[in-house]
């Protein structure tokens, strides 16, 4: 058996997608800027693909949405464009980011840093989240824009969006979210929530990978990240990705049909993983069940080094992780557990599982046997498992480590 448990680091196309995106690679190919009926034969299939994408996430037509390559695009695009558009010439000169951002958004503001940006990192609590009170008590007249991320790609806690939302409305402040972990794995309704700007990447919801978008409220201004031809509005040169873009609204479509439904299976199976592996002694989950996309469990073992569980997963045939994938080839600390208070120690046990509508209830069954067998195993070779042995009984459960104050 094979068990893909890494569904935040990527997910299966779905085969129903590939279907669809299949006849614009050597039938319909022409470019949708071209004239002839070539170029035209697509303009149907691309309406399709946004309307589907529209209603998905209940976005209204006075909204845009700008098809990308990927989420990274999509929030180097916010940051750099809002950087440009109200930073450089003085008006303001801060933006409001947490420690636990993707890299696309903590490197692209280190980067605007050196450009002369003023940032700040607010720190996340016990549970992994930034609290809506302390977005607020750091917001300036000089603050241009809030980032904050929707759902956690490492923890899969969900961020209090809409009272962020909310609070940048009353002050004034562009609000950006990063909703790459939330689209298809909770409902995202853009009405129901202020947000001006949503990133997301279709390979994250069983659609293919290199196409993403930019959810921009109320076709706002923001410059281009990419100048060039008039695509997209003028909004993002370059020759739409046909394919890709069908693949997304058919992708999107599929995973917000009947999504509580889909989430409701998915989390019966993640809550019955959970609870097998925290019978282990010395196992902490980060943050509460409720507040967490279904799908997600970051855990860690005491005395068992998250890349050796990792290494004997994989013998066993399941795919998982120690955290973020783009960052998961150094063999650094988990820098989401550092930022919840976590010691450097345990911070290097944290093991990401993921799951997706695809998983099987056997794929679980299977998951919990090995995995209690490797963690016996690693434990028995662990030398700093050892020395905590005799701490009290074994106590397993929810991560709740103290918090921590913000830097700029
Ligand atoms: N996170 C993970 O293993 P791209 O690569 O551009 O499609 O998506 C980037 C991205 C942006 N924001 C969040 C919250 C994400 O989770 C990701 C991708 C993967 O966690 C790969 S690093």
């Amino acid at each position: 058996m094979q068990v893909y448990l890494d569904n935040n680091a990527t997910t299966m196309c779905d085969p129903q997608v590939v279907e669809v995106m299949q006849p614009f690679f050597s039938e319909l190919y022409g470019n949708p800027s071209s004239l002839h009926k070539f170029g035209t034969a697509t303009h149907p299939y691309l309406r399709k693909a946004i309307d589907q994408v529209y209603t998905a996430l209940n976005a209204s037509d006075d909204d845009d949405i700008v098809f990308t390559s990927c989420a990274t695009e999509s929030n180097n695009w916010v940051l750099k464009s809002v950087f440009n558009d109200l930073i450089v010439n003085g008006e303001k000169n801060h933006i409001v980011t947490t420690e636990v951002e993707h890299p696309s958004i903590l490197a692209a503001c280190k980067w605007l840093e050196e450009q002369g940006a003023k940032v700040t990192y607010l720190p996340v609590n016990e549970e992994g989240i930034v609290e809506a009170h302390t977005v607020k008590s750091f917001i300036t007249e000089k603050t241009a824009l809030v980032s904050v991320m929707w759902a956690s790609n490492e923890t899969g806690m969900i961020f209090p969006i809409k009272e962020i939302g909310e609070i940048c409305k009353e002050k004034g402040v562009l609000f950006h979210s990063d909703g790459v972990q939330a689209i298809g794995k909770i409902p995202v309704d853009l009405q129901d929530v202020h947000v001006d700007f949503v990133s997301m990447s279709a390979h994250k919801f069983h659609g293919p990978k290199g196409v993403g978008a930019l959810y921009i409220r109320n076709s706002q201004e923001l410059s281009p990240l990419l100048h060039g031809g008039e695509q997209m509005g003028h909004r993002r040169s370059g020759t739409l990705n046909v394919p890709y873009i069908v693949g997304m609204g058919k992708a999107i479509e599929l995973a917000t049909a009947n999504i509580e439904e889909t989430m409701a299976k998915i989390r019966a199976k993640r809550d019955r993983l959970e609870d097998a592996l925290l019978e282990l002694s010395e196992t902490f989950v980060v943050g509460n069940r409720e507040n967490r996309t279904p799908n997600t469990i970051l855990i860690s073992i005491r005395g068992v080094e998250g890349e050796g569980m990792l290494w004997d997963l994989n013998n066993g045939q399941i795919g998982a992780s120690t955290g973020s994938a783009c960052a998961s080839e150094d063999l650094e600390a988990n820098t989401v557990m550092l930022a919840i208070g976590a010691d450097n120690e345990l911070a290097h046990t944290g093991i990401r599982l993921s799951l997706s509508r695809f998983t099987t209830d056997e794929e679980i069954d299977y998951t919990i046997a090995h995995f209690k067998k490797a963690v016996e195993r690693l434990r028995a070779i662990s030398s700093s498992f050892a020395k905590v042995q005799p701490t009290p009984g074994g106590e397993a459960g929810e991560c709740h480590i103290p918090h921590h104050t913000p830097h700029h």
